[in-house]
């Protein structure tokens, strides 16, 4: 961090000294570079845009250059100002038209320079590494080396057939769990993120976002699209006649089902919003839990990093069954139902009972909450799972066609989505904000809908992705989010925010919601203020040293980096966790609250959901057009 910190102050330094001082040879390979650009390049016909750091009131001159030196374009750069979540003033650059497939170098004042690329499809191989990321995440099964993107990353099995049992003993606030007389196998399923819990939230969501891709590709192109209905990617299953996005869902889904708590089963649950704030125990009250999904399973205390899966041998808990994660299960298996009707009938059958099971055992007992009382895994808590009981039940409206199933949602108290739908009220999706999940189902889930429910969805979606566009607009660099937004997860989000973006784009043709989701993948993969490429493996300074007990080169050198395709969190200006954070980072501006090292685990983590995303975004801009290839609409 110390000699990041130092180039950064370098670049700084050379952009107040401009245009003195970038110019040597010296400079340009030590400094950080001033102009900010996704570092894969353009797409052809694309929005292409880049960011100057720059003090300059005036706009400042450019030339493009072809690779040989000729003057393609010359222009004025637009100044900005200065630019809230980076903290400096910056200027833009925009190619409108947009450039031609080529290589080319950016030449700011005569001093600073920058060679991109412009391509017809460059996300393909990215959407293919972000899928990847999931396989080399499983658990249960060897890591192939003949399905990782090098040898480095194939490993040993672990947590083969795991059978676990509910967590007894004391939990953090000292309450001791009675346990239960059953265990269950909870084999399979992807590690959540660095560490090795599964946890049902976070897993409903990263297999609804890769479930909703697919929809989507078949509601569009058939199922078939680019190659993504079989066959093109790095899976054993590829070749099977199943696509390859529902097959690596199923992987995680069928642990889903697995963490249903068995029929006739009485438990001691906490019924009620309470408070551990002060470190009093949960009060319990015995239901009848049948039904019920469990909340997570993982150890009784953190382990160390760096730790490879087979030999994580600690034993592994069932923790106590929650409301929302009963609903994840729901709303997934629901979604996966409709999926693998007609390709495979028997485990759309399986997925749908469960499905309903779970959703009346949700009903039945609606306000069971998860807290931060255990040791050893995140606590992935929520206290308002009206969203959650919103997308549970429009999944398995749109997978019966029953619309009863929201029909008595709206009159039940507590449950204001669809007041949330009239207010364009929804908050931005990530693991425990789901309200905009059934907006985007009944837009590509098919003609279960009627066509007012179905405008009233692109309506909640368009007001969303027109808040997005927005906030693009407000960013130096462009990027589809507020300034005061960089919490954990950030680049999550901002992936994330592309899915009412991608739908607004699919449903208007307005390039304005194609830009904005273009923006978010500039801004991940470099149009940023640190220069960095967040996605392991692509662009010139993609990270590396993730927080990943396996991926953890930056504990030992003998240890894989990051594998291509993974997603770092990203910054994090929220609550510093780690000691690292709070020593050697120190007051950031928002954009800039990160670094590439593995005990950062509250900004530099992996995880699903954050992948997942990513994968909706490259394969959302790989199936589709830009709106106008010859003149995309200037921004900002
Ligand atoms: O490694 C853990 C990481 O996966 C989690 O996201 C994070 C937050 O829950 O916790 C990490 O574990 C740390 C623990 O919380 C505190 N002691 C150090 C642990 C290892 O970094
Ligand atoms: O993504 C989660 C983030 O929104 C929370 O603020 C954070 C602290 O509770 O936990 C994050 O999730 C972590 C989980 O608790 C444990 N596995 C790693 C996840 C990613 O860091």
């Amino acid at each position: 961090m110390g000699r990041r910190l130092a180039l950064t102050a370098l670049g700084i330094a050379c952009a107040l000294a401009m245009p003195a001082c970038v110019s040597s040879e010296v400079a340009s390979d030590v400094a950080l570079p001033e102009v900010f650009i996704n570092q894969m390049g353009f797409e052809e016909g694309a929005r292409q845009s880049a960011t100057i750091r720059t003090g300059a009131r005036d706009p400042l001159s450019w030339e493009l250059l072809s690779n040989d030196g000729a003057v393609l374009r010359t222009g004025q750069t637009r100044v900005f100002g200065n630019s809230p979540a980076a903290g400096e003033p910056v200027h833009t650059v925009e190619f409108a038209p947009a450039l031609p497939v080529g290589a080319y170098k950016l030449v700011v004042d005569e001093s600073t320079r920058h060679a991109f690329e412009v391509r017809s499809e460059p996300y393909g191989e990215l959407a293919e590494r972000a899928l990847g990321y999931f396989y080399l995440n499983r658990a249960g099964t060897p890591i192939l080396a003949s399905h990782t993107p090098g040898p480095q990353w194939a490993r040993a099995a672990g947590h083969v057939e795991e059978r676990a049992t509910c967590f007894h003993g004391k939990d953090k606030m000292g309450l001791e769990w009675p346990g239960c007389d059953y265990t269950l196998d909870v084999s399979g399923g992807w590690y959540d993120a660095g560490d090795h819990g599964k946890y049902v939230v976070n897993g409903g969501i990263s297999v609804w976002m890769l479930q909703n891709a697919a929809e989507r590709m078949r509601a569009r192109g058939g199922a078939d699209q680019n190659g993504w209905g079989d066959g093109r990617a790095d899976l054993p299953e590829a070749g099977n006649g199943v696509s390859d996005i529902l097959d690596e869902a199923r992987w995680e889904l069928e642990f889903l089902l697995a963490m249903q708590v068995p029929d006739g089963t009485q438990m001691d649950l906490p019924i009620g919003l309470q408070s551990v704030a002060g470190g009093q125990p949960l009060q319990l009250t015995s239901v009848d839990a049948s039904g019920l999904v469990h909340h997570k399973v993982h150890t009784r205390a953190w382990s160390t990093l760096p730790l490879l899966p087979e030999n994580d041998t600690a034993e592994r808990f069932l923790i106590p069954p929650s409301t929302a994660a009963t609903l994840n299960m729901a709303a997934a298996a629901a979604q996966a139902a409709r999926l693998w009707r007609g390709v495979d009938d028997a485990f759309a059958d399986r997925c749908l009972r469960a499905a309903r099971s779970a959703y009346d055992a949700a009903k039945r007992v609606p306000d069971i909450y998860a807290y931060d009382t255990f040791d050893g895994g995140g606590a992935y808590g929520d206290d308002n799972v009206s969203d959650e009981f919103a997308w549970a039940a429009m999944e398995l409206f749109a997978t019966t066609g029953d619309a009863s199933f929201v029909s008595e949602l709206a009159s039940t108290p507590g449950v204001d989505w669809l007041i949330a739908m009239r207010d364009g009220g929804l908050q931005d999706i990530f693991w425990a904000e789901v309200g905009l999940l059934p907006a985007a189902t009944m837009v590509s889930a098919g003609d279960v809908f009627s066509e007012n429910d179905r405008a009233r969805a692109v309506a909640v979606l368009l007001s969303a992705a027109d808040r997005y566009v927005a906030d693009a607009g407000a960013d130096g660099y462009g990027v589809p989010n507020p300034p005061y937004a960089y919490d954990w997860g950030s680049n999550g989000g901002i992936a994330s925010r592309a899915v009412p973006l991608g739908y607004a784009f699919d449903e208007t043709d307005d390039s304005k919601y194609r830009d904005g989701a273009v923006a978010a993948m500039d801004y991940l993969l470099g149009r940023n203020p640190l220069d960095q490429s967040y996605v392991a493996g692509f662009g010139t300074r993609p990270v590396k040293f993730v927080h990943h007990r396996f991926w953890a080169a930056g504990a030992d050198p003998s240890l894989p980096i990051a594998a291509p395709g993974a997603l770092s969190g990203g910054p994090n200006s929220g609550y510093p966790t780690s000691e690292f954070e709070l020593a050697d980072i120190g007051p950031c501006a928002p954009q800039k609250c990160w670094a590439d090292d593995h005990t950062a685990y509250s900004l530099n983590e992996v995880a699903i959901n954050w992948n997942a995303a990513l994968f909706w975004l490259a394969s959302y801009l790989e199936t589709s057009k830009p709106a106008d290839a010859s003149s995309p609409e200037p921004v900002q």
